[in-house]
């Protein structure tokens, strides 16, 4: 590995070369090394990543069916925003509000970028009302909006005291506000939780309450972790935000536990939850048939209920014959096959464990945007180094509510439940699970992802619809683990076997034989002696 990272950043300038070096590291899951991350992409490098824009409106607001999300902007970046993420949502009755299928821009020309826009969106988000009186509208800033001034916030407070029954709230999330996605994850998770957590006290019925943060249904994910859930007599509260509503998400404050699966994108919102209402958070992964199983034995445990266990237990008992059964059949034909991950800020984790359970290895893996916790775990949090991009984004200062705050657990209770292995507050990232000598690369760059398809040629190369068509030109098979091809969901128990024979499907496909690949048209068969290394 020491060599394919020396020949990754040897074509490069010296600067840049300096710079990619930080960022390509090998891993070993005992010591864990630092990787650069959350840092800006080399411009020209051809980077995976998206905006800020795309992170708070795209992601996070993007799946609650009944806000009417407006984008004051251009019509082309609203236009890249619908319906490309494939978060599915299931309406209550079919009358009931669903804004998903809608794509709301206030269409910025020349002119309102010249003399201003507000006027323009006070008149959209009055249209809006008058036409759905809808419960909330959100108002998201792109990059024109924050260079000539317009003041979303204020636009958005006045709309909000003319109407008195609407919810309307701005997000400055202009697209060049952060590096990368992250920084509208962060920004999003504030306006969420400034304008809509803690405004309705109704209180669901339910013995074990929790919300489910980080898990966006792409795919019908959510579903499938819904009659999970379901199954075992867990209560979800609220979704943050897949197939979620403006109620589920204004009453959230009232479950007693938050599990998050991408901690990325909302580590932000448990942590504040747990200042203001005392609720505790946990990280779990429903992403692979062990790891669902073992969030809800975590989660059970959480909750300290032999009933609740028992339940568990048997659920799992009856859902494990059949993904193993899957699994079975197909490891035979996956097993010792190899695989790369370079997908934003949690898959490209997550998956690991549905390949491992295939037999696979995941000789590379990457994020396009996430921090080092999310690579090298939550403990190096204090160490790192606040940089002005960062430092750009507002940190909400929270603190206990007055009448609101409700520990959940005691201080002992909390500690006795880590002595019993379980991470409260708490995420060991990807390092720690990738084997030794394994290469972890940051913000991949177009030409680093050609160079480690040739010299390692795995079996699948998973990423999203910008790599897809380069790599199948290269005769390797690319699974986009953001879209998911239109296949899915894979979470939970049925996602698993979806999963396993979607992956089977692609690379046993004999159609991959029939492409020659640029190292098998060079002329020596392999075009340099280190591809023929491996
Ligand atoms: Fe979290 Fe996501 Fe992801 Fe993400 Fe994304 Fe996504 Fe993704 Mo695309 S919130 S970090 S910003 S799991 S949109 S649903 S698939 S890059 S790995
Ligand atoms: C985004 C959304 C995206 C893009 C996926 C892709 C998604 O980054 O704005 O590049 O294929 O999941 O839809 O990550």
């Amino acid at each position: 590995p020491s060599l394919v990272r020396e020949d990754l950043i040897q074509k490069y300038p010296t600067k840049v070369a300096k710079k990619r070096n930080k960022s390509i590291v090998i891993n070993d899951p005992e010591t864990i090394p630092e990787v650069q991350a959350n840092v800006r992409t080399v411009p020209g490098i051809i980077t995976q990543r998206g905006c800020c824009y795309a992170g708070c409106k795209g992601v996070v607001l993007g799946p609650t069916r009944d806000i009417v999300n407006i984008v004051h902007g251009p019509i082309g970046c609203s236009f890249y925003a619908w319906l490309t993420r494939r978060n599915q949502t299931r309406p209550e009755t079919p009358e009931a509000e669903n804004y998903i299928t809608y794509c709301f821009s206030t269409d910025m020309q020349e002119e309102n970028v010249v003399f201003g826009g507000e006027k323009k969106l006070k008149q959209a988000i009055q249209e809006a009302y008058d036409l759905f009186h809808p419960k909330a509208i959100a108002i998201f800033s792109t990059c024109p909006v924050g260079l000539i001034g317009d003041d979303v916030h204020a636009a958005s407070k006045e709309m909000r005291d003319k109407f008195g029954d609407c919810n309307v709230f701005g997000f400055s999330c202009e697209g060049y506000r952060g590096v990368s996605q992250s920084a509208g994850h962060h920004i999003a998770n504030n306006g969420v939780f400034k304008h809509m957590v803690g405004r309705n006290n109704a209180v669901k019925e339910g013995k074990f309450k929790l919300n489910l943060l980080g898990e966006y249904n792409i795919g019908g994910d959510a579903f499938e972790i819904e009659r999970i859930f379901e199954r075992t007599g867990i209560t979800l509260v609220a979704s943050f935000s897949g197939n979620s509503t403006v109620g589920q998400i204004e009453n959230a404050h009232t479950a007693d536990l938050n599990v998050i699966l991408c901690h990325r994108s909302i580590n932000y919102m448990g942590e504040m939850m747990e200042t203001k209402y005392g609720i505790p958070w946990m990280k779990v992964n429903f992403v692979g048939a062990e790891s669902t199983a073992k969030s809800l034995r975590k989660i059970a445990e959480y909750f300290g209920d032999e009933e609740l266990k028992a339940r568990v237990e048997a659920v799992i008992a009856e859902e494990m014959p059949k993904v193993k059964a899957v699994i079975d059949e197909i490891r035979p034909r996956t097993e010792g096959k190899t695989a790369m991950l370079f997908v934003g800020g949690s898959r490209a984790h997550h998956y690991q464990d549905l390949f491992s359970e295939l037999g696979m290895t995941t000789v590379a893996a990457g994020y396009e945007f996430a921090h080092r916790d999310d690579y090298e775990g939550r403990h190096v949090l204090p160490g790192i180094k606040i940089d002005a991009d960062s430092k750009n984004i507002e940190e909400l200062k929270v603190t206990a509510d007055p009448e609101l705050y409700n520990p959940r657990k005691s201080e002992a209770e909390l500690e006795a439940l880590k002595e019993k292995g379980l991470e409260i507050n708490g995420y060991e990232g990807m390092m720690k699970q990738m084997l030794k000598k394994t290469l972890v690369v940051d913000d991949v760059s177009h030409y680093e992802s050609e160079r480690l398809i040739e010299i390692y040629k795995p079996d699948i190369f998973c990423a999203g619809i910008k790599e897809k068509y380069v790599v199948q030109k290269m005769g390797v098979p690319l699974k986009q683990l953001h879209s998911y091809d239109y296949g899915g969901p894979y979470t939970g128990f049925e996602g698993a076997q979806n999963f396993y024979r979607d992956i089977d499907r692609m690379v046993n496909n004999p159609v991959w034989k029939l492409i020659k690949a640029p190292w098998q048209k060079a002329e020596n068969g392999s075009s340099t002696a280190l591809e023929a290394s491996y």
